[in-house]
């Protein structure tokens, strides 16, 4: 074994033999060679797969670092381990990459995928490359056609017009959380909106379920589950109609609107306690009642235009400031009869509810603001339950309580006025319970070209059909050219020419959004050559689900909610057995650096790359001076922030892996921080960890230069070993327990790290004090340096593995088993006992472990500083706490 560390070497040797080996193989166990692997518990271990943007980044690396560390050790611990890995390959940046480069998507993401899948290999990530996926392939995105077509026919897809967000630079549709303060996520052009047919996918038939079953995953984060709960927005209402009084210039409203304006229209509340309160009503900007009254209005015409180019979220509506215009028309109250003014509202939103709402400004802080805002009537008809006064001059009153001002329904509580109130307008027909959800159907249609095209076609009558399956896969072009501007598959009239059963027919032009991909990979691992059909159920069913999922907390509704939702549109299908996808999750936290600038001749804000900053620190660790490496010129420093390329603070990976190699990494992304929370980006820890590792390389080297390691007859007589020798084999087997909690359960290897190189010291200590001639210091010597070997193996497998095979084992460490904890190597000989006199600690007793009571309260009262404070006392008693304390009273 060479005697310094040589990353570079060691890990490419290693890769060789993986490699070589094919060591990442795996079956379901059915073929002969692999019946060890039948008799193996599976254990299927996913990260998130990436998008092929180019390089790989510090937040891909943690991620994987965390999977393939759970999966190696799993692995260890005798299970038949899955790691896939795949690409995400459609999307839009690779469309704007091949605008900006003058070349097509398609070879821009092939040769991503290469480069980033050689850094991943060099990472030395144990994944199985036999079933590498990229969804841009037709072989994958064939069978996502196909489903589609499927759930076509079983009325899980239909098509609709829809408001869609719409970026003008992008020329794409964008969903809700793509509109960051109504700009565009990618390139933050104001978001407009505008209709479009557009395919949706019916999620809201499964709404109740994906909800119901949040409650059977209980190895997910609390607050993942909550934001899906919140996602789905259960909710229970009654829905109920209101009579329209007038609509101002009816006749000409309804010849330019081209057909008949509402003589009713539907609200939906949640409250129908507060019906009696309802002061006016409002509606939706594209409400039809609104368009019919603009007709004559051209201020409510101007409101309805404004409106439309400003996208808006839920969260946004919130904080927004609430504008509106009277419509003139007048709706009458379906309990009263009593007429209220209908106003278009920019905080309705039309595709939640009915686009309509009963607005009650005393009971309701959005109503409130609004009639305050407009001078429209603000009426109590709740009152707290315990008959406080409130103050409706300074806010709604939003909670529950009892009914006043509202008639028949005085002196109810809310709970019971829901039920009167529901049962009413039932009895009249005015109204029905509903159950809603905020959840809206899943909009999977997309304007851009670089994508699965959706598999449907319409005949020339307009009929809309699916592609059959002797037709599919719908193939995309990938030899293409980009003018920025249209989606090839738009501009090319040809490629939509189709036929159908013999009929002349058009393609559909638009395609999936990315999210439909990212939903169903996880399965498709499971068989990825399979030709015949999506999945084959056997081996879908062996693997799934996966037992550990590991990716960024950004995904935490999206993906996760459409992957829990095909999951089940697949079981539905026969294809899977199982209701969930993923049975434990874990988010990493994100990666941060620290951020440095410089203003510069124009008064802008240069951001300066860490890397090319030296700082200066004052004792406490903080920050005091940083200075441009280059010039020596002070730069300011801006705290700590999410490594992003706006604020120039990313780290390239590639660096690190071509300075230190790529245990150093991997050892130190896993010690710098629980897997949850943010990694503090530090070069001096990436030296530490380098060091470490080469501390530890030298350790193991200098015990195998000490002597003979030929393993079987180095073995140990545990009666004979000397104090010392115990101490480290204890030190060894706690740190084996510690590590393997760490590992499996609490999923903390910072502090599996940190707890192994405790014992690293113990062991430098007893290599320097102990000379190591005898056999019984390096039985002990190798017990503690194999036990470290393995425990470090998941997360440095590259130097462990050198370290096995100079060790003299023949099997790869990746084989070998987890070591488990020798319960006689744990026993204490002597314990330390505290010994108190009427309550003050007055000796530390030195007691064999597993003495009894007697024998331990005996010793206790002989010990010359326990008899110096009982002296001339009598004992009153004595209390043993074994393990920890003898507590005398005496008086
Ligand atoms: C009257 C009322 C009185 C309401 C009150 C609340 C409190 P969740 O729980 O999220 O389902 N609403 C209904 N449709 C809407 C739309 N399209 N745009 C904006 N708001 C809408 O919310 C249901 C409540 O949100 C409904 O109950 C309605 O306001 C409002 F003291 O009706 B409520």
């Amino acid at each position: 074994m060479e005697e310094h560390y040589q990353p570079h070497q060691i890990e490419s040797e290693a890769q060789k033999f993986w490699e070589d080996n094919d060591s990442f193989a795996v079956t379901e166990g059915t073929s002969a060679v692999s019946s060890e692997e039948k008799s193996k518990e599976k254990y299927y271990c996913l990260s998130m797969f990436p998008y092929p943007s180019g390089r790989l980044h510090m937040g891909h690396v943690r991620n994987y670092t965390i999977g393939d560390v759970i999966a190696r050790y799993q692995r260890m611990r005798g299970k038949n381990v899955l790691q896939p890995m795949g690409w995400d390959a459609f999307g839009l940046p690779a469309e704007n990459a091949a605008i900006k480069n003058k070349t097509a998507p398609a070879p821009w993401t092939y040769e991503n995928i290469n480069y980033m899948k050689g850094q991943l290999k060099r990472l030395g990530f144990g994944y199985d490359w036999n079933r590498e996926l990229a969804t841009c392939k037709p072989d994958y995105y064939k069978w996502e056609q196909w489903f589609f077509t499927r759930l076509y026919e079983k009325g899980l897809v239909y098509k609709k017009m829809a408001t869609v967000n719409w970026c003008p630079n992008d020329a794409t549709v964008l969903a809700n959380e793509q509109v960051e303060d109504g700009r565009c996520w990618r390139c933050d052009t104001i978001v407009e909106r505008k209709e479009l047919p557009q395919w949706f996918v019916k999620i809201t038939a499964y709404a109740d379920e994906l909800l119901a079953d949040l409650d059977k995953l209980e190895h997910w984060p609390e607050q993942v589950k909550a934001m899906q709960r919140n996602w789905i927005g259960r909710s229970e209402g009654v829905q109920m109609t209101f009579k329209v009084a007038n609509v101002p210039g009816t006749a000409a409203a309804e010849s330019a609107v081209g057909e008949c304006v509402p003589e009713e229209f539907k609200v939906y509340t949640t409250r129908p306690d507060t019906l009696m309160g309802v002061t006016y009503v409002g509606i939706a900007s594209e409400h039809p009642l609104a368009k019919a009254a603009a007709v004559n209005n051209p201020e409510l015409a101007t409101f309805i235009q404004e409106c439309k180019s400003n996208a808006v979220t839920e969260a946004e509506m919130a904080t927004m400031e609430k504008v509106g215009v009277d419509t003139g028309i007048r709706a009458i109250h379906p309990i009263t009869g009593r007429e209220v003014p209908v106003w278009a509202a920019n905080f309705v939103l039309m595709d939640y509810g009915t686009g309509a709402v009963m607005a009650v400004p005393g009971h309701d802080q959005r109503d409130y603001e609004f009639a305050t805002r407009f001078g429209l009537p603000i009426e109590q008809v709740i009152e707290p339950a315990n008959g406080e006064a409130i103050d409706l001059k300074q806010a709604a009153f939003t909670e529950k309580g009892k009914l006043v001002n509202s008639g028949e329904f005085d002196g109810l509580t809310s709970e019971a006025a829901f039920n009167a109130i529901a049962d009413r307008l039932i009895a009249e027909g005015k109204g029905e319970r509903q159950v809603n959800y905020r959840l809206r159907d899943w909009g999977v249609s997309r304007q851009r070209y670089w994508g699965a095209p959706i598999p449907m076609c319409y005949l020339e009558d307009g009929t809309e059909v699916p592609v059959l399956l002797e037709n599919l896969p719908v193939l995309l072009p990938e030899d293409v050219e980009m003018d920025g501007i249209q989606s090839p598959l738009k501009a090319d009239p040809e490629w939509a020419k189709t036929t159908h059963n013999g009929q002349p027919a058009t393609r559909e032009t638009d395609t999936f959004d990315t999210f439909m991909e990212s939903s169903w990979y996880y399965a498709r691992y499971c068989s990825p050559t399979s030709d015949d059909q999506m999945l084959n159920p056997a081996q879908a069913n062996y693997w799934l689900p996966v037992d550990q999922y590991i990716g960024g907390i950004e995904h935490a509704v999206m993906h996760l909610l459409y992957s829990r939702f095909y999951h089940k549109l697949l079981r539905d299908a026969g294809l899977v057995e199982s209701d969930e996808p993923f049975k434990r999750l874990l988010c990493q936290g994100m990666v941060l650096a620290d951020t440095f600038f410089k203003i510069d001749e124009k008064g802008v804000k240069q951001w300066i790359a860490p890397t090319d900053v030296d700082s200066e620190f004052d004792d406490k660790g903080r920050l005091v001076r940083a200075t441009l490496k280059a010039t020596g010129e002070v730069v300011e420093y801006a705290g700590m922030s999410k490594m992003s390329k706006s604020k120039n603070n990313g780290i390239d990976p590639q660096d690190l892996i071509d300075q230190y190699g790529a245990d150093t990494i991997r050892l130190y992304t896993m010690f710098a921080a629980p897997p949850e929370q943010t990694l503090e980006w530090s070069e001096s820890a990436v030296e530490g960890a380098n060091r470490f590792l080469r501390r530890f390389w030298k350790q193991a080297a200098e015990h195998i230069a000490s002597g003979d390691v030929a393993a079987p007859d180095l073995t140990f007589d545990i009666n004979s070993l000397t104090k010392e020798q115990k101490d480290l084999r204890r030190k060894v087997h706690e740190t084996i327990n510690k590590v393997s909690d760490d590992c499996e359960r609490r999923l903390t290897f910072n502090t599996a790290i940190a707890a192994i190189m405790e014992l690293n010291n113990a062991i430098n200590k007893f290599q320097v004090s102990h000379s190591q001639h005898q056999d019984q210091d390096r039985a002990v010597m190798r017990e503690a340096i194999e036990a470290t070997t393995l425990m470090l193996a998941p997360i440095a497998p590259h130097a462990m593995h050198s370290i096995w095979q100079a060790l003299g084992h023949s099997e790869p460490v990746l084989d070998a088993s987890w070591p488990v904890a020798d319960e006689e190597a744990l026993k204490k000989d002597a314990i330390i006992l505290v010994v108190q006199v009427n309550g003050k600690v007055r000796a530390k007793l030195e007691v064999p472990a597993g003495l009894d009571k007697d024998a331990i309260e005996k010793l206790a009262l002989e010990h010359d500083n326990v008899s110096k404070f009982t002296n001339g006392l009598t004992i009153r008693k004595v209390i043993v706490i074994p393990g920890k304390l003898v507590n005398i009273v005496a008086n």
